[in-house]
């Protein structure tokens, strides 16, 4: 009898434990045929059912949380999508004063979204970035410029990196398409990659960031691709 009450309990550990760990698993949709990538979410709806929210204080991994001051002033609804070429992200956020003043390698001390990616599944095993993980920067185009990104830990020179935004009072839209054909990576149904992502906030004007916050809740993505969460591409 005693045995049973804890093989029930072993069971029902096992059970929480597994929940726990599925529920880390991301979905990416199949993109339809056509895709433009122009800062419109149009081709977007059914990615919707499995949006990815960047939304509270839980994910703040760097930066002062007095300077956070809740959901309009920055949070994050993100999508994703794939075909046999691209990976597609797509994020609209809340931001409710825009500074886009640094740029390149400076650009996460912007306003904008950061995209990380392993092509080659999670890397659980090792830790720094290879040839085919990236971690990429978007920011929205500010008055009448243009959108500008950014990729740091990889050397690759992307031809056909696509990203396009629009921008309103409360916020901004980002389009993205990563072309993962450029480096022979051909997605298809059923593979897992490396992935996570992140906001960065600055509300003041030639001012570094003062806030970035992370889907994965980890803080050192950038240097460590262990960290990142599992995509699985679906239909
Ligand atoms: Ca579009
Ligand atoms: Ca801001």
């Amino acid at each position: 009898m005693k045995q049973g009450r804890i093989l029930v309990l072993i069971l029902l550990v096992a059970l929480i434990v597994t929940t726990g760990a599925m529920a880390k698993e991301l979905s990416a949709v199949k993109a339809p045929k056509g895709m433009k990538i122009d800062g419109k979410l149009t081709e977007w709806e059914k990615a919707k059912k499995y949006a990815l929210k960047i939304d509270s204080l839980e994910y703040l991994v760097a930066g002062s949380a007095s300077e956070y001051e809740g959901n309009k002033d920055i949070a994050g609804t993100f999508y994703v999508m794939w075909d046999s070429q691209y990976l597609y992200v797509a994020a609209e956020i809340t931001d409710d004063k825009i500074f886009v003043d640094h740029t390149g390698a400076y650009l996460f001390q912007s306003d904008g979204i950061q995209v990380f990616v392993s092509f080659d599944g999670v890397g659980y095993d090792r830790t720094s970035y290879g040839p085919t993980d990236f971690q990429f920067g978007f920011a929205p185009q500010v008055k009448g410029g243009f959108a500008e990104s950014h990729v740091w830990n990889n050397n690759h020179k992307f031809t056909d990196l696509q990203f396009e935004s629009s921008t309103s009072n409360g916020g901004y839209i980002l389009e993205i398409a990563i072309p993962a054909y450029e480096f022979d990576a051909e997605l298809e149904k059923g593979m897992l990659l490396g992935f996570d992502l992140g906001i960065t906030d600055t509300d003041y004007e030639k001012t570094p960031q003062q806030n970035y916050l992370i889907l994965s809740k980890h803080g050192d993505g950038w240097g460590n691709v262990s960290r990142f969460l599992e995509l699985l591409l679906i239909d």
